[in-house]
Formats: structure tokens, sequence, C-alpha cells
């Protein structure tokens, strides 16, 4: 075996709730059986290669501090292997058995795709074998189209036909190596699929080549046998001042506008909801009633703050919150919760990458058995379904099922004088659910 990137680490102990060990799994038990499902099948954890492996936690005032002794620095394809080897390595430690990457995070851009694609090519056949070697699976994989110069226009939704072209051969190729290691899912995350100014800007053409695109995916796919789950990860700003996926609302407009419904779901990312205005839980909530919740970039933002700071989630009670909208809509099937979160700048040392995905991991399984005891109280779950019961009488139904006509109603309403209203007793609910945190 190569010399080990975290020598001295892990594999990350369980220990008691009450332990004062800082580095330990204190409610994480993957076996544990929670409403009959073993926890690691509730929360299917991933860790995402672009922040743990490439980002050196440089901010716009100052460069790359993270410590990353198995990285040389250089564009190598072996320095590549190497850094892959360190990533596995973590994630048996840490016991994560998931993944997420960019093409662009595993192996470098060069001159031209035809070079860029034969080196990713040797950099995914050693993640295919460190794959097999240790059980860890791809939750689903991307394409960089946001990040070289000649995407500064956007990539689906450039003013160049030929950046067009590119971008789609990017996806095809990414789209094969995903499928090559087995991936559950393929994200479309549009960073610059958007605009700065409305000035120099076609929209509807714009939008138009963005769908156009994704139906390319879908051909493509259905052409290499690549059954994996198509998402969308809304956000609202952030390279651009607009981008067209604001929102999960918008997004599903979106999909549905262009017929691509059928072959799409969401993947909502924490901060991203709180960017476009929302709670995380409003956002997964959308996707549960359209039944579109794909998967999770599960992260935390601050409040205050106003942009993308991409925290790891490590407050019980947000999760708990998420973990309920997740299980209403039944859990997990191809998706999962991928940390795309990075460590705070100060949190420079390797040691920082175990501590943060521990906390995350540990938070996600608190969240899930408080979201557990929740259902399993009934409390406010009987108090909503007492809140609407007005809507299961007769006119009720008769509304609800479209029999009803508005004269009919009018004939109710006009001379009514007073009207059964109810208290919604957030406060009360309010108090149930934390004192079940
Ligand atoms: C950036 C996005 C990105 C996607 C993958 O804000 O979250 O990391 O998850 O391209
Ligand atoms: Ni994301
Ligand atoms: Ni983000």
């Amino acid at each position: 075996m190569a010399q080990e990137a975290f020598p001295g680490i892990g594999p990350v102990p369980f220990v008691d709730s009450t332990s004062r060990e800082p580095l330990g799994f204190r409610h994480y038990r993957p076996d544990e059986l929670v409403e009959g499902r073993p926890m690691k099948d509730h929360l299917r954890f991933a860790s995402c290669y672009w922040h743990t492996m490439r980002n050196g936690l440089g901010d716009p005032f100052g460069g790359a501090v993270a410590q990353m002794p198995w990285d040389d620095g250089g564009d190598s394809v072996e320095n590549c292997l190497r850094r892959a080897d360190a990533f596995f390595e973590f994630l048996a430690k840490c016991r994560i058995d998931r993944w997420c990457f960019h093409d662009r995070d595993i192996a470098p851009e060069r001159a031209t795709l035809r070079e860029s694609n034969a080196d990713l090519d040797r950099v995914v056949a050693h993640c295919a074998a460190l794959q097999k070697a240790s059980g860890v699976k791809l939750l689903w994989g991307t394409a960089c189209l946001f990040a070289h110069g000649r995407y500064v226009s956007g990539a689906a939704t450039s003013p160049r036909v030929e950046v067009f072209a590119h971008a789609a051969a990017q996806v095809k190729k990414a789209l094969e190596v995903t499928h090559a290691l087995g991936g559950e899912g393929y994200v479309f995350w549009g960073g610059r699929e958007g605009y700065t100014s409305l000035i120099n800007t076609d929209m509807k053409r714009e939008r138009d080549h963005l769908a156009r695109l994704l139906h390319l995916a879908c051909d493509h796919a259905g052409a290499i046998g690549f059954k994996g789950q198509f998402y969308i990860e809304p956000k609202p700003r952030e390279p651009s001042v607009h981008q067209y996926d604001s929102d999960a609302a918008a997004c599903i407009a979106f999909l549905q506008e262009y017929g691509l419904k059928d072959r799409f779901k969401l993947n909502i990312e924490t901060n991203h909801a709180t960017l476009a205005g929302h709670t995380v839980e409003h956002e997964i909530a959308v996707c549960r009633i359209s039944g579109v919740l794909g998967s999770v970039d599960a992260n935390s933002g601050t409040d205050h703050c106003g942009w993308d700071t991409d925290e790891f989630p490590t407050d019980h009670r947000l999760c708990a919150k998420m973990m309920l909208e997740i299980m209403a809509a039944g859990g997990f099937t191809t998706g999962g919760l991928n940390f795309d979160a990075k460590r705070r700048r100060e949190s420079f040392e390797p040691i920082d990458l175990f501590h943060a995905h521990v906390a995350g991991m540990d938070a996600f399984a608190r969240g899930l058995k408080i979201a557990a005891a929740v259902r399993a109280d009934g409390r406010i779950a009987a108090f909503v379904k007492e809140r609407y019961a007005s809507w299961d009488s007769e006119l009720g139904r008769r509304i609800e099922s479209g029999r009803a006509t508005m004269g009919e109603l009018e004939s109710l309403a006009l001379d009514a004088k007073s009207w059964p209203v109810s208290s919604g007793r957030q406060e009360m609910l309010e108090h149930i659910l934390h004192g079940l945190m």
C-alpha cells in the first residue's frame, strides 16, 4: 500500500453519546434500525471530491492554506492518482460509502478536449479500482461547466454556439465516465446558466438552449445504457447574478415546460435554498409534493451573510427538519446526503476534514432519530390533519374533485355571517417539536 495520507487517524470510533472524545460518532450507528431501515440507508452519506480534495480554502483575499501533504500541487496524472488514493483512504476511515465529483476535480483540463478525456480515462480507471476494493459507490457525477474561461458567459446558455458544442461534448464524456463508475445519478448545476444583465441577453434563446442540452443528455444516456437518475440543482445566484434554475419551483416549471419532468429530479442544497429566500425544508417539500425529490447537497449557510458559505451542517435541529421532509417523501432511492461543504479557512489541518464530516454525519444521525420520534409522537401530524378536516366533508370533496360550481359556492356564502376559523397554534406546535429535539 502507498504511504498513508492520514497517518495516526481513524477509523473513526463509535463512542457513547455522552463521550468527551472529540473525534467519534456519538449518534451515527450505520446498522441501527430507524423505522425498520438501517441508518446508513436513510442517510446515504457522500463526500464530494471538489471540497474534500480540491479546496485549498482560499478566498477572494488570500490563497490556499489547507495542508494536503499527499498533493504536490502539480497537474500530473500521477498526482491525481495519489489524491484519489488519499480520498478513498479518507472515506474508509470516516465510514462514508459514497462520493461525488466533477470531471475536472479528478483530472486536469488539457489543451484539447481529446487530451483531457485521455487523462480523465486514466484517473477513472484508477477510481474504478479503488471503488471495487473498498465497496464505495458513486452517488453522482457531473461536468464542470463553469470554471474555464470559455464558459465566461455560460455553457449551454453561451451566446456562442461553439461553446455550446464544447459543453455538450464535455457532458457526453462526463456521462460516459459516470456510467463506467456505476454512478447512481448525474447532476446539472447551472452556475453560469443565467445572466449578469438583461441588456445583452436573449433569455428565451438561452433557456431553450439549456433545455436542448438536457434533452441531448437524455438521448445520450439512452444510447449508452445509463439508467441513473438525472438531477437539476437549483441556486438563484452566484456566480451569475440571476441563474435560470433559481429555486425548486422554477426548476419544476422549467422541466414541465420543456418536457423533461419524466427524466429529472432535483438535488436540493441547503445554502442555495436560503439564498433563494426559502428554508431548505420548504424546497424539499416543494419537491416532495411534485414527486421530484432526488438528492440533497447537505450544508448550511450563515443566515445574515448573503452568499454561499457551504458550511458543514452541524446543527441537529436543522437536520431533523430536513429528515422530517425527506422521510415524508418516502426517503431516498437513488439520492443521498452529499456534503457539499467546506471547512472554514481556519480549519486547515487534514484532521479537520474528519471533524467536519463526523460533525455533519452525527448531526444527521441525531436529526434522523428526532424525526422518527416526531413521527411516532404523531401530535403535529394529527393537528395538521384536523386543521384541514372540513375538506373531508361533502362540500370539501365536491370542491376538490371539481364538481362544485361558483354559483353553488355563492349560494352558500351570500348570507353567511360567521365562519368557523380556528387557531393555527404555531407556538404550541413549536413547543412540542423543540421538546422532542
Ligand atoms: C455550487 C454547487 C456545485 C454543485 C455541483 O454552488 O453546489 O457544487 O453541487 O456542480
Ligand atoms: Ni451543490
Ligand atoms: Ni453551494
